[in-house]
């Protein structure tokens, strides 16, 4: 055996416990992030991405994943399989030891190719630990072997129960609800949307997904199958769906420099916002890093080094900087790097400083020959840099004016804002309130200590179809800048978004529980999603949950949410009871108001969190269409029920 092949070989010594299954279980958050529906979601992340490495070692094509009708998961790859012969040090079959010994895996030593890192990458152990059962079968050799366990402890040594021409590893877990006591219950297009962008990543495998709990018409079980054959090509194509491209195909490279691979993707629409996504061993880098900035310094290079070229600069009398280039700009940079280093706030940030010039010079590699092969494009893109030049300049005036407005203390809070008197911004919510009607109950409902009303008249601009200088400009728009207090710019950013000084730690979209509220809500979420991410980020953004009905009999009356509830209230009321249907907040008076919706002992509020910033951004550019439907249902997607208060 070569000394390469004896490298990437197994190795049962590689393997090192360090950490046990009752540290896992007493502080799981460390492991998965959280204990609520994200790290219930990372218990699957974690096995496929085991998966995912078998298939990036060119030895697995196929996975599938099963949500079973109990919220237990089986995922079944035709990998390797995990190896079942004994290891050495610790006398128990080497399957044993990845399943039930923190921080084993086998081929997570340094040497091995192994790329899953970040959040991933904890070990299939962790799942173990987490889950009130597992079972685990490999199919290796020709035969099947098995192994169960209880919270991380197996059951019976490792056996052999057959024979089998296949290859690969079953894993079935059933999530321990001592540990996820919020919920176990697997979100069928959370699961999907990432087997989605899974299988975009890692062209050439086919990812299946299906979802026992649910039938479709035909009385099949939901599912789907993601193949990808052009990889990130496809992968823009299919988040730039909803907009329209400026030139005929997408732009993309493939290729590896000083050991890196890097792959690229990108395309211009006629929008005006940038839309990147990085990736980093197939982990959405939210917050960027050295590999983004490798991508945007490439970018500006080649772009401007053409630009000046053609002469087409000549006559532009304002300076075109780097966020020119980028305007209606839709890209994807995915790289592999061996160590990564994450760093940021949510540890979504890559560190690794080799990693920047590595992309930068891919891109500009690319993007050289391209221009030269495609000078209609090449003339299409720089016009396009041009004008959003122009804007740029224009938008920076308005943008100044609202940063004037802000930094103004209480004297230039808006006059329609009802402020409440509690001064620490952690314990101080703010209302934003569809109509000045509504807005007056509302302020008449609160609790004025800590609640503050900002009612916002009619429809708020649709910042998706906007130029940055209209967005700035517009006084609703403005409001909201003045009265959250929070201001454009860092020393690091001059778009980033300065939280410091908010003045309320709950944001609450308060609008009607009708299309037109739903249309409301969706607008101004689209424009915290543009433009004030780092709010919804922090977990600042919720949206209220006005009832439906009123249900009323003699002195008894109880409200609902839904159709179901309003039938079980007159159910148990005896069978007849008159209803009320609220089409509006305008018709509650104040104290229903305050007793429904705002009271936090009572009331419901839906925190939004953007667990897939690829999916939200296609949703909102597909949002802001002309269809009704697919926005309430995206808002009933991305919001996540929280009784936060109680
Ligand atoms: C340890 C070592 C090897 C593969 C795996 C684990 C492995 C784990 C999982 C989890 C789900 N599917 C998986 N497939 C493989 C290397 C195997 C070898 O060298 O033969």
């Amino acid at each position: 055996m070569s000394e390469e092949a004896k490298k990437n070989e197994y190795s049962a010594d590689s393997i090192q416990a360090l950490e046990g299954i009752e540290h896992v279980r007493m502080r799981p958050s460390m492991y998965i992030g959280d204990i609520g529906v994200r790290g219930l979601h990372h218990l699957v992340y974690e096995v496929v991405d085991n998966s995912i490495d078998e298939a990036m070692g060119g030895y697995c094509d196929a996975i599938e994943v099963t949500i079973n009708e109990d919220n237990s998961i089986t995922t079944k790859d035709n990998g390797r399989g995990i190896p079942v012969d004994l290891h050495k040090k610790e006398g128990i079959s080497a399957l044993e030891v990845v399943m039930t010994k923190i921080g084993a895996g086998g081929k997570f030593d340094k040497d091995s190719y192994k790329v899953s890192g970040g959040l991933h990458g904890v070990g299939v152990s962790v799942v173990n630990a987490l889950s009130d059962r597992l079972k685990a079968s490999v199919h290796r050799d020709g035969k099947v072997w098995e192994q169960e366990y209880e919270r991380g402890k197996s059951l019976y040594p490792v056996k052999s129960v057959g024979e089998t021409s296949e290859r690969g590893t079953i894993v079935t877990f059933h999530p321990d609800v001592e540990i996820f006591t919020q919920t176990i219950e697997y979100s069928y297009e959370t699961l999907a949307n990432r087997m989605r962008e899974l299988s975009y990543l890692n062209k050439g495998v086919t990812i299946g997904i299906t979802d026992r709990r649910q039938k479709d018409e035909e009385g099949n079980f939901v599912s789907e199958k993601f193949y990808s054959d052009q990889g990130l090509k496809e992968f823009v194509r299919f988040l730039d769906s909803n907009r329209d491209p400026l030139i005929k195909d997408v732009i993309s490279m493939e290729g590896e420099k000083n050991g890196i691979p890097v792959e690229v993707a990108m395309i211009y629409n006629n929008s005006y916002t940038e839309n990147l996504h990085s990736y980093v061993n197939n982990i959405n880098t939210h917050e960027g890093g050295t590999h983004l900035s490798g991508f945007r310094r490439g970018l500006t290079t080649t772009l401007k080094k053409y630009a000046d070229s053609s002469g087409m600069l000549d006559k532009v009398k304002f300076e075109v900087a780097g966020d020119d280039f980028r305007e209606g700009l839709t890209a994807i940079i995915s790289v592999k790097v061996g160590e990564p280093q994450f760093e940021g706030q949510t540890k979504t940030k890559l560190g690794n400083r080799e990693v920047s010039s590595a992309v930068s010079q891919s891109v500009s590699e690319m993007l050289t020959n391209y221009l030269e092969e495609h000078p209609d494009d090449a003339k299409i893109i720089v016009q396009k840099v041009i004008l959003a030049a122009q804007a740029r300049h224009a938008a920076a005036k308005a943008r100044e004016m609202v940063q004037r407005k802000t930094v103004m203390s209480i004297g230039g809070l808006p006059g329609k804002l009802s402020d409440c008197s509690e001064q620490d911004p952690s314990l101080c919510e703010v209302f934003l309130v569809e109509g000045d009607s509504a807005g007056g109950t509302a302020k008449q409902g609160r609790d004025r200590n800590f609640q503050a009303i900002l009612p916002l008249r009619g429809k708020i601009l649709n910042v998706e179809k906007a130029m940055q200088h209209k967005v700035f400009e517009n006084e609703e728009i403005k409001n909201i800048y003045t009265a959250l207090g929070v201001t454009i710019g860092t020393e690091e950013d001059s778009k980033a978004l300065n939280l410091e000084k908010l003045r309320y730690h709950k944001v609450v979209i308060m609008c009607d529980a009708d299309v037109d509220g739903s249309h409301i809500e969706t607008l101004i979420l689209t424009f915290f999603f543009r433009y004030m991410r780092e709010l919804i980020e922090g977990g600042h953004v919720y949206i209220a949950t006005p009832p439906l009905y009123l249900v009323k009999k003699g002195s008894k009356k109880r409200y609902a949410w839904s159709d179901k509830e309003r039938d079980e209230i007159v159910e148990s009321f005896g069978g007849s009871a008159p209803i009320q249907r609220y089409k509006g907040l305008g018709e509650m008076n104040a104290e229903q108001l305050w007793d429904t919706t705002m009271n936090p002992s009572f009331r419901t509020l839906r925190q939004i969190t953007i667990d897939n910033a690829t999916e939200a951004d296609r949703i909102f550019s597909m949002l802001m269409g002309d269809e009704v439907p697919p926005r309430r249902e995206f808002i009933e997607k991305n919001a996540v029920y929280a009784n936060i208060d109680v």
